[in-house]
């Protein structure tokens, strides 16, 4: 059996770069582009997959080490029968800012980039690779681009005491996903107002006997897990808001798997609840609190936060009364929400209280127009106003 040498080459030169994480262990069955290991700098996060099929025989690394050229980091035996044990590559994982590049590349294959352009490059989502490589082409002068000016380097310190603090993995891969997706996206914010009045009242009465619904845990439900169902009801209401760009073509999901932003210590993320389709209002309530709290408390699995359709950002535990949350590429919206307040309303006799939630959909006007939008985020509003309507 032919043994494999997986090792640092055509990696871009970049100061400070290291192992952070081994993808995979000795004995486990990996293929061609499965990742081994994640490397990254302060500016660069790289998957380095085997580089061929079979069964990892040793890993030469550890997390913490310096990436050194051509310096050899697994070996494997060459299988193409084997069976794939190691974790997959996560669908579409926000933790990971760059796309895999093959273990062992030639790197005068690969077009010239400065690492200017290769930042660039990871926060558009385009694989080096992929770039322009004729000097024509590169000193052409730019037309349409985001031509911005560099980032204003100021020594704050001249103007007051300053304290540096460094940010957390989760934050900047964040910041570079969220910072793509801002600016590749053309967002667009609707804003709306569901009437919960019925459904709050609902809500704390399963609270307060659970077994009426059958429940056997004493997890509390929170608005989410109805705003969850009411999501999916729209989406399968409006197939164009289940769905991704892929070029040209729209892809559109069969499937309804919901990503919910939790606030952790580490930064935010976003678990997702797969086939939320197929659960109770009080499952999604207990897999909320589950996925809430190994955020909270690092455990997530970047398995844990693929392959969402639509997301869901709640402000509703804190406060604010509207605001544009940032679409969680590749999907094609999402829905904010912020806590709800007794307000006024009159029935056409009476001035009524009734208790409104804000509702704040932004949508990406390449796939979906205003109309749609309009729709899609009205239709939430009266599955949230009708407990009834939201329990078909
Ligand atoms: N209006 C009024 N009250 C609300 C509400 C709303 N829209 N949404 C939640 N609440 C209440 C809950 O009912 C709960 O109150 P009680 O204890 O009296 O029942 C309280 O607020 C706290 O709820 P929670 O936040 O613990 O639970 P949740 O299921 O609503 O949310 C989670 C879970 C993980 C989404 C939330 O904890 C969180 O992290 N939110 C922040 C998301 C975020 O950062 N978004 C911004 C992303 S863009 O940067």
């Amino acid at each position: 059996m032919a043994s494999f040498e997986a090792r640092f080459q055509g990696l871009p030169a970049i100061a400070g770069l290291k192992v952070s994480r081994l993808l995979a262990q000795p004995g486990d069955g990996v293929g061609a582009d499965q990742p081994l290991l994640l490397v990254e700098s302060d500016a660069l996060s790289l998957e380095l997959p085997a580089g061929c099929t079979g069964r990892v025989k040793s890993l030469h690394v550890q997390a913490g080490d310096a990436v050194q050229p051509n310096a050899l980091f697994a070996i494997i035996d060459e299988d193409a029968s084997v069976e794939i044990t190691a974790a997959p590559v996560p669908v579409q994982a926000p933790a990971v800012s760059a796309p895999a590049q093959p273990a062992v590349c030639d790197a005068a294959l690969l077009p010239h980039a400065t690492p200017s352009m290769r930042q660039r490059a990871r926060e558009m989502g385009v694989p080096v690779a992929g770039l322009a490589t004729s000097p024509a082409a590169a000193a052409a002068p730019s037309r349409g681009g985001l031509d911005v000016l560099p980032w204003p380097k100021v020594d704050h310190a001249r103007f007051g005491p300053v304290q540096r603090q460094p940010r957390s993995r989760v934050q900047k891969i964040s910041a570079a996903n969220l910072h793509r997706n801002w600016v590749v996206i053309p967002h667009v914010t609707n804003q709306d107002l569901a009437d919960i009045t019925e459904l709050e009242a609902f809500r704390r009465r399963l609270n307060q006997a659970p077994a009426i619904e059958g429940a056997s845990s004493p997890t509390k439900v929170t608005l989410l897990a109805f705003l969850v169902k009411a999501a999916v009801a729209a989406l399968k209401a409006y197939p164009q808001f289940n769905a991704s760009l892929d070029g040209d073509d729209l892809v559109l999901k069969q499937y309804y798997h919901i990503g919910f932003a939790a606030d952790t210590p580490h930064g935010l993320m976003v678990p997702v609840i797969v086939d939320a389709d197929r659960k109770s209002v009080l499952e999604i309530a207990a897999e909320v609190a589950t996925l809430a709290a190994s955020a909270r408390e690092g455990r997530l699995k970047p398995a844990q936060m693929s392959g969402g359709c639509f997301s869901i950002s709640s402000l509703g535990g804190i406060g604010s009364t509207s605001f544009t949350p940032i679409i969680n590429a590749p999907e094609v919206a999402i829905l904010g929400v912020c806590p709800s307040s007794w307000q006024p309303r009159c029935d056409g006799q009476a001035v009524v209280p009734r208790l409104m939630l804000p509702l704040s959909l932004s949508w990406d006007h390449r796939v979906v127009d205003g109309a749609a939008a309009a729709r899609f985020l009205g239709h939430i509003a009266r599955l949230l106003a009708d407990v009834q309507l939201l329990q078909e």
